[in-house]
Order: C-alpha cells, then structure tokens, then sequence
C-alpha cells in the first residue's frame, strides 16, 4: 500500500505565511477601494443632492474558487502567476439606482491618479447571449506594504438595482440546474433582462425629469452653514424688484 509523502513542517508553515500574506495584499487593495468609493460617494451627494450608490459589496475569492479558476484557465500554480492570471481575487460590487449612474461613478474611478484600468467591459452596451448587463472594470490599484509597493488587480463590478436583481436570480437558477437549464427557463430569463432594461430606461428618463424640476425649484433655496434654507416668493421678489 501507498503511503503519503511526510509534510515537512518547516516548510508547510513557510507556505502558509507566504499564503497569507498574498491573500492580505487583496484585503488592503479592498480597504483603498473602499475609502475611494466612500470619499467619491459622499462627494457626489453634496454636488447632486442624492445619493447615487444604493450597495456596495466586496469579497475575496475563497482558495477553492482562485484553484478551480486556475485549473479552468489552465495557469501555473504559483503565486507570480496566479497574480498575474487571475485578476478578479479581489471583487467590489457596486449598485446604482440609475443607468447614469454606472458611468459616471465609472469615470469617477477612472480619473484617480493612481488607479489603472487594465481593461474595461461594458456588458451594458453589449449584453451577453443570456441577457447578463454590467459593467465590468479591472483595476490595478498601488498597495503601500511596509517594504514594498505592490500592484494589485481588482475586478469591480458596476450595476444597477434592476441588473442586480436579474443576476442574483440567474446565478440560482444556473446552479440549481447545476449548469444546464431547460432552454424554457433560458428564454424566459433573456426576456426578463429585457424588461429590466427598459424598466432601467424608464426610471433614467424619469429621473432626468425630476432633475429639472428640482433644478427649477431649488433657484429660492439657500445653503448657509451647512442647511438648506427655502427663501418666500414674495421676499425674492421683492428683492430683485428693489435692486432693478
Ligand atoms: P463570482 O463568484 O461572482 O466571482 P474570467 O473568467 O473572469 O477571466 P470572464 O468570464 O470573461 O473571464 O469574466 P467576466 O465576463 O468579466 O465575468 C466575471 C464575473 O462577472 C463572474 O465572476 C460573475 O460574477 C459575473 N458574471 C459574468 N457573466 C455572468 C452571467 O451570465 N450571470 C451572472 N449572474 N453573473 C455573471 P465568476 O468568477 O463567474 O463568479
């Protein structure tokens, strides 16, 4: 009978700490990213007088997953080229209430200085066969580890409610058919994406309109000391009455 090779305990204990370590580098580009996306969130609320992310959500991929994934894409298993090859370690979901929205929180984060886009895909413009929307960015994003700088890949996904939903839903379904869904279950899926396109659509358009009204209206107001104060009618008025 076989017996298994001995583990060298020195050594096993090296790999764990080396494991560690690159697992924390992905932590630390989630917490920069995290404070971006905060110190962005709140700066738009002050410019648009609303909040424009509704979720944000960020997690690391388990070992298990980054193996299957390196097994799938065929890659080496080392540290250098699981670095280099699997680029979605690292993942933040953000969820929008409008279609805008995605873009200009995209160009947000694009504009950073010390953020690189490794590349971009725009599933918004370009569903997939299955209906699938998002827009999908890879992000290199400098880390400041005691002895060294490191660059470090983050995938960041941009979506709006509406897409969420739909994708949270088609993720069960995929699984609960382990893989292989009826063709039924498929089409009806597509047609749903559909409806929350234009559900996507409406909500934009209606937005915009409360956008100019609200634009229309906050001309009486007035933001002093931090509070936004309504001005009367009659007192404008008069105001500009007396300064002609
Ligand atoms: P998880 O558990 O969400 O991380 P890649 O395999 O990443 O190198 P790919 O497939 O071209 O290349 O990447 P893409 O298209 O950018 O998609 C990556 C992620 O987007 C997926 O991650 C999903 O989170 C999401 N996604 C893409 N397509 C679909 C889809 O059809 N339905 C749903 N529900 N989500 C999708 P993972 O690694 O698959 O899983």
């Amino acid at each position: 009978m076989e017996t298994a090779a001995p583990i060298n305990m020195r050594k096993l204990k090296a790999v764990k700490k080396e494991l560690t370590r690159f697992m924390m580098t992905y932590q630390f580009a989630l917490d920069e990213l995290n404070t971006k996306i905060d110190i962005l969130q709140q700066e738009f609320h002050y410019i648009h007088d609303y909040n424009p992310i509704e979720h944000v959500k960020s997690r690391i991929k388990t070992p298990e997953s980054i193996m299957n994934k390196v097994w799938r894409k065929g890659c080496d298993l080392t540290i250098p080229s699981i670095r280099e090859n699997i680029q979605d370690i690292a993942g933040v979901r953000i969820s929008c209430a409008f279609l805008s929205d995605i873009y200009e929180i995209s160009d947000m984060l694009e504009r950073q200085k010390d953020i690189h886009v490794v590349e971009k895909k725009d599933y918004i413009a370009h569903p997939k066969p299955n209906g699938y929307q998002s827009l999908h960015l890879i992000l290199e994003i400098p880390v400041f580890m005691s002895d060294r700088v490191l660059d470090v890949y983050v995938e960041v996904q941009i979506r709006t409610i509406a897409m969420d939903f739909w994708a949270s839903l088609e993720h069960k379904i995929y699984y609960k058919y382990n893989k292989d869904a009826p063709p039924a279950i498929l089409q009806e899926l597509k047609e749903a994406a559909e409806t929350a396109a234009h559900l996507d659509i409406k909500m934009e358009r209606i937005h915009k309109e409360i956008n100019e009204y609200k634009d229309n209206d906050s001309n009486s107001d007035l933001i002093a000391n931090n509070e936004r104060f309504r001005l009367p009618r009659e007192f404008l008025s008069s105001y500009i009455n007396a300064a002609r």
